[in-house]
């Protein structure tokens, strides 16, 4: 049997980010992982990270290829009724921007310094289960070709993702959830072709929203609201331009450059919140305890910002003897998890058609989207949310 001070079950982006800051302050973590590394990296997620997040790369030295590659954005355009209007991100916001960097390259940058300062990750971990959270000792236990091992740990940090063993681990009386599923999903596309606009256009029109994203200067991500009944098989790449192209304003439709899709699939949208994060030495951290509707592309700034919070929690435990960390994660994450909750669930409200709510919700969603680009307060209070509120 092994042990380590934390357990982190889950390589994902809020795993990877976790062990890099607890290894800054000395404490020893061991990552216990179901899938294989490039298996985590083939997964196309999030594009948009907030100021906080990057910020907290740079704190662990993670920041150098982000810096080069990544593309800042000082705003973003809305599109409706067939008009594009410009939001001021940095105007908005006395100067903050977003930058545009894949999770992809993230998670990579993260494999890479974890495996340069020598931290073990255990991948294609099968198995995995957690025990004994209730007390001091936790342990993880898990099979590694073929053979059963066990990790012991003060804590476990359940960075495992919505579909993980961690939350589902938890008795039920012990465990509130709160959720809510959107009648629709997201086509997302990934091409190597230039992106139609220079910043990300975010389009509410009648036949549904569109988002247009980006992965660098030549390789372009788009998304189309889409039934929950569609399958990828029914679009074929050239349906895809075409339904893009009929949603979008007829600049960036003549501008739009297709080309074979390298990427293909249709994620469902759904709110949820897990309440608490915390059962005794078990934290839960990023998609394990909570998932957002992409259209504010919060969640993978929120696995960030949970993890920001667990390290200084584990720090002060470990380091100075000091409990309150730890018993004040779970208030602390779940106060700004709510509001990007609010966030993307008012902007994904705003954004997409609801079949079943008609007509009359198309012009109160077009008069307010008018109202939010031509009033400052309404602005101001998108922007701020857009670009991350504070830690
Ligand atoms: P992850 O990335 O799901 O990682 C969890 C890891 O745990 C592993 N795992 C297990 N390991 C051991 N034992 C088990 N039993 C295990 N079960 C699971 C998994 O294999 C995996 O490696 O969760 P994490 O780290 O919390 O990170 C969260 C983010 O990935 C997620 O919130 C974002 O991708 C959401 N998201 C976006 N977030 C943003 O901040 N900005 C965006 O622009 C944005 N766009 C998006 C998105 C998510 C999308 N989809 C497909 C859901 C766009 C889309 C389309
Ligand atoms: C993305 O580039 O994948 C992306 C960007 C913004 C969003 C969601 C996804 O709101």
């Amino acid at each position: 049997m092994t042990s380590t001070q934390v357990a982190i079950v889950g390589a994902g982006p809020a795993g990877l980010l976790l062990g890099q800051l607890l290894a800054k302050s000395g404490i020893t973590s061991v990552i216990i992982e179901r899938q294989s590394p490039d298996y985590v990296l083939g997964r196309i997620r999030a594009g948009v990270l907030e100021q906080g997040t990057v910020d907290a790369l740079g704190s662990i030295g993670v920041d150098a290829r982000l810096h080069q590659e990544g593309l800042p954005h000082h705003g973003f355009d809305l599109l409706f009724k067939g008009e594009r209007h410009r939001i001021d991100l940095a105007a908005l916001t006395g100067g903050k921007q977003v930058m545009v960097y894949g999770q992809t390259e993230v998670t990579k940058d993260l494999m890479l310094a974890r495996e340069a300062s020598n931290l073990t990750t255990i991948y294609n971990a099968s198995d995995v289960a957690i025990h004994d959270f209730d007390g001091d000792s936790p342990r993880v236990t898990y099979t590694l070709n073929g053979q059963a091992h066990e990790l012991k740990a003060r804590f476990i940090a359940g960075c495992d993702g919505f579909h993980g063993v961690c939350r589902a681990s938890v008795p039920s009386s012990a465990i509130q959830h709160y959720e809510k599923i959107y009648p629709f999903g997201w086509l997302g596309v990934l091409a190597d072709v230039p992106p139609v606009a220079d910043e990300l256009i975010y389009a509410n029109t009648e036949r549904g929203f569109a988002l247009c994203s980006m992965r660098s200067k030549t390789r372009s991500r788009y998304y189309l609201q889409c039934p929950l009944s569609d399958t990828v098989e029914q679009w074929s790449d050239q349906a895809f331009w075409h339904e893009l192209g009929n949603r979008l304003d007829p600049q960036a439709a003549q501008a739009l450059v297709t080309g074979p899709s390298i990427e293909k699939s249709i994620a469902p949208l759904r709110s949820f919140v897990a309440e608490p994060m915390r059962f005794g030495s078990l934290m839960l951290a990023g998609d394990a305890a909570h998932i957002v509707p992409p259209t504010g592309a919060k969640g993978l700034n929120l696995a960030a910002s949970d993890v920001m919070y667990l390290a200084q929690a584990f720090e002060r435990y470990f380091n100075d003897k000091d409990n309150g960390g730890v018993d004040g994660y779970s208030a602390q994450a779940l106060s700004r998890v709510w509001k990007a909750e609010r966030f993307s669930w008012w902007f994904t409200s705003l954004m997409h058609q609801f079949p079943e709510l008609g007509s009359f919700n198309q012009k109160v969603q077009e008069a307010e989207l008018d109202y939010l680009v031509n009033s400052t307060a309404a602005a101001t209070s998108l922007a701020e949310n857009y670009v991350g509120l504070p830690l």
